[in-house]
């Protein structure tokens, strides 16, 4: 699978919070995990990502006083899901799902430890202005495609998948090794920005 350039993939957040009896549970996300251990085997480089917030991280809707999780605020990089705690650095809820090869992964990016801003995307931070050091990482091995798996497929899927179209990586996303939390239509909201970002879409792999 090497053909037209370097390919790496690219695993979102399978971890605890997100999955079964999670903080954070996406439906059914404990389903994609053998489909993704098998995919790893077919690439040359393989990375996780781990959303790794601190205790007390501003995303968390505990910290803010008359708010619930998934309300929407205003934050100075713009609006803000509230989610519950979840992923908080060191917890059994923020360590990979224990079913997930993790053997394979050259490299772990972790996002989302800056208190004051949350992190959706495995390249940047939402203030679209820091970067994780993926990008860096990627010209270094020659990438040219980016197959993305994970969860959840309409935040941290959808927003790593756009940050690397718009970076020029040629973008698959798998979405039969992806769930969503769907809140407000935003699996529908993210399908559609995708395909007009001209990210190929494909159920299975290969
Ligand atoms: C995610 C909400 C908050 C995700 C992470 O991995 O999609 N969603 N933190
Ligand atoms: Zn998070």
């Amino acid at each position: 699978m090497n053909s037209g350039g370097t390919s790496v993939l690219l695993v979102v957040d399978m971890q605890n919070d997100f999955c079964a009896g999670g903080a954070l549970a996406v439906p059914d996300g404990d389903a994609v995990v053998p489909q993704i251990n098998q995919m790893m085997a077919q690439f040359e480089h393989v990375v996780l990502t781990q959303d790794w917030h601190p205790p007390g991280h501003s995303s968390f809707a505990s910290g803010h006083a008359g708010n619930e999780p998934f309300d929407v605020i205003q934050m100075p990089y713009g609006e803000q899901i509230l989610w519950p705690d979840h992923c908080v650095q060191g917890t059994s809820g923020a360590a990979f799902h224990g079913d997930l090869s993790t053997d394979p992964a050259q490299l772990v990016i972790r996002k989302g430890f800056r208190p004051a801003i949350d992190s959706y995307s495995a390249f940047s931070e939402n203030d679209h202005a820091t970067p994780t050091g993926l990008h860096g990482y990627l010209h270094e091995m020659e990438a040219k495609k980016l197959v993305i798996v994970g969860l959840a497929y309409d935040f941290c899927v959808f927003y790593s998948a756009m940050d690397a179209s718009m970076l020029g990586f040629d973008v698959t996303v798998v979405t039969g090794a992806c769930r969503a939390i769907d809140l407000n239509g935003s699996k529908d909201a993210a399908t559609k920005a995708m395909l007009d970002a001209g990210i190929h879409l494909v159920e299975s792999w290969p």
